[in-house]
């Protein structure tokens, strides 16, 4: 590993937006395909390579495979075992991971057991002593209506008070050419009355214009992507002020969505937008399996394409401790963990 390489891989970061299904590695996907040979399911099915770009429909189905791969509470706790242990190697010192709860008639596992085990897997991964804190954050598939929405936040509710502080908010999520956000208004808005939090995929396609003036009076805690959000991209003034105004921060992903082609080319990321505007803006990976990264890779592209230096990079890493879902007291260990680990010259 070159010192460049190096230096991103030691860097303290946090990583606040990863789906669980969409983080799986190539290591683990191989254990899952071994178990499961008469699903016919190959590699390349399941993740997105170096040079190769997919429609964001495209992206979408990849998740469908991974779904049929990973459908048992022992797969799930291997999955989300090694992908904390991952994060971890790669010196992610605070995650939050999301995933969308299941049901699985065939094997019997429940939406309920789903996060169950999910939790099982960040007590285990705590109890092995590994330098990282995780939290974990319910996710709502936009694409099942206001029910499910509905269902959805009274799990959440029911994890964030039995999980002991380690369930601590929504995601809203899935496809964002299906379904309309005006129909999960009320389970959003029943989600931030019981003090869940909100994290939710803003404006990833150009045609969510109306539904992210809608979602953004609730208002978010942090947005996903917010990638049309801006004028430059087909948004507006409007939208920027209304996310300036409420200071929230937005959880950026880079190679996702060059790879998704919502974005033409890492130096026309909206990344240049938000980070010159000096909004609170996160780097994360999103599905970093799927679209074959990491964190410090992310990082370093970020670095590389907006020309940041050291510096630049570390505050970045820092800042994202306050964007952070968990309690105030957490915050303060990370915060003194990074005045810790700050290398004398930057
Ligand atoms: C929107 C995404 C996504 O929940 O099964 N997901 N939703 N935009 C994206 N951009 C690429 N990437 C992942 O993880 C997979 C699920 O996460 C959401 C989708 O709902 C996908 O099915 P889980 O752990």
């Amino acid at each position: 590993m070159d010192e460049d390489a190096r230096f991103y891989r030691e860097l303290p970061k946090v990583e606040l937006h990863a789906h669980l299904n969409g983080s799986v590695s190539f290591v683990t996907m191989e254990k899952l395909i071994k178990r499961k040979p008469h699903l016919n399911i190959e590699h390349s099915m399941t993740a997105i390579g170096k040079g190769q770009r997919r429609t964001l429909d495209e992206c979408f189905e990849v998740f469908k495979v991974i779904h049929k791969l990973v459908d048992t509470e022992e797969d799930i706790l291997m999955v989300a075992t090694d992908v904390i242990r991952e994060f971890a190697a790669d010196g992610v010192k605070y995650l939050e991971l999301r995933s969308t709860p299941r049901e699985e008639k065939d094997t019997r596992l429940t939406k309920q057991s789903y996060v169950e085990t999910a939790i099982k897997a960040i007590q285990q991964c705590k109890s092995e002593g590994l330098d990282i804190d995780v939290r974990f954050l319910v996710a709502i598939d936009r694409r099942n209506g206001t029910e499910v929405a509905m269902e959805t936040v009274k799990l959440a509710e029911e994890f964030m008070l039995s999980s002991g502080g380690l369930v601590v908010g929504i995601d809203l999520s899935g496809d964002p050419t299906v379904g309309h956000g005006k129909y999960l208004l009320p389970a959003l808005e029943k989600a931030k009355n019981c003090g869940l939090k909100l994290s939710l995929h803003l404006s990833e396609v150009p045609s969510q214009l109306e539904e992210s003036d809608l979602l953004l009076n609730l208002p978010p805690d942090r947005i996903g992507h917010g990638t049309f959000l801006h004028p430059e991209m087909g948004g507006s003034q409007h939208l920027v002020d209304k996310v300036v105004k409420n200071n929230i921060p937005l959880e950026l992903c880079l190679t996702s969505n060059v790879k998704g082609q919502t974005v033409p080319s890492y130096s026309q990321h909206h990344f240049r937008y938000w980070y010159q505007l000096g909004h609170p803006s996160v780097i994360c990976t999103d599905d970093k399996g799927v679209f074959c990264t990491d964190l410090s890779q992310e990082y370093q592209l970020a670095a590389s394409t907006f020309d940041l230096g050291h510096e630049a990079v570390w505050k970045l890493s820092q800042q994202a401790i306050d964007c952070i879902f968990a309690e105030e007291a957490l915050k303060e260990q990370l915060k003194q963990k990074w005045n810790e680990l700050q290398p004398q010259v930057l």
